[in-house]
């Protein structure tokens, strides 16, 4: 499908909190929205008007433990709020990042890495918002772990500790160069998207998914039998990726999956 300018969809792109230089010790300089310009990129190669999303720390539901006091906001909870994003928005990319929070019972919390719990409770809240509105979401990486946690799923603390096996899912090279194959599952929406051929993708992330939430399905393994991707079961378009299609736009099956993404978005 060929999209014209005046249809292009307006996809959201969450954001990290980028910790700058501590030069006044303030969290008014302490805190910084940012995402790598690769995930704008992609979107807009495809057809999309990219748009970064703040993470706004929007009142009434900071959690106990919030030691950044009281914020001031317009009206509405962080939930209602997403809903109002996601009403203005026509996709969602989740994208990559720290690791999820961990559940109260990790067993090794420690090993979770670069935690930002402000996100987790943001992320999920756009994720609600967009199933509620029927609004295609492309997880990657961090956005998948984060879309299996938000709806009952687990992960795999830390892959090479708890699960070690024959593929690095920590590549040392550049993002832009695969490292290792993904094998669609046979019927899965992925499958039809790109074929049930293993294709190669690049890989850097030390969690995984272990157990999949109820309304997910295992849309793609790599050979370790590790779960590469999931889909929603009956939303219009949710798939979650483990790894950077946003840095192999060039690859076939990363082109087919970001057309099938923003032409869900286009309606
Ligand atoms: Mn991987």
């Amino acid at each position: 499908m060929k999209i014209q300018i005046k249809q292009k969809p307006v996809i959201g792109i969450t954001a990290s909190n980028l910790p700058t230089a501590d030069w006044d010790n303030s969290r008014f300089q302490l805190d910084r929205d940012g995402v790598l310009r690769l995930y704008s990129e992609a979107v807009a190669e495809f057809g999309g008007l990219p748009l970064i999303l703040p993470m706004v720390r929007f009142p009434l539901e900071l959690d106990e433990d919030d030691s950044l006091g009281p914020v001031t906001c317009g009206p509405g909870t962080l939930r209602e709020n997403a809903g109002v994003y996601m009403d203005y928005l026509d996709g969602l990319i989740l994208s990559g990042g720290g690791d999820v929070a961990p559940p109260p019972t990790a067993s090794e919390p420690g090993k979770y890495q670069l935690v930002d719990k402000s996100r987790d409770i943001w992320e999920s809240s756009l994720l609600a918002a967009a199933l509620e509105k029927d609004k295609p979401v492309l997880g990657i990486c961090r956005g998948v772990q984060l879309m299996n946690v938000a709806l009952g799923g687990t992960l795999w603390a830390d892959l090479p500790t708890e699960r070690p096996g024959a593929v690095d899912h920590a590549q040392k090279t550049p993002r832009i160069r695969p490292s290792h194959p993904v094998k669609a599952i046979a019927g899965s929406r992925l499958a039809k998207i790109w074929g049930e051929n293993e294709i190669m993708v690049n890989s850097g992330h030390h969690q995984g998914i272990r157990d999949v939430a109820a309304p997910l399905a295992v849309a793609a393994q790599s050979p370790d039998g590790l779960i590469e991707a999931l889909e929603h079961t009956s939303a219009r378009f949710v798939i979650g990726v483990q790894w950077h299609p946003e840095g192999q736009t060039s690859a076939p099956h990363v082109r087919s999956l970001f057309e099938a993404f923003i032409n869900a978005a286009v309606g």
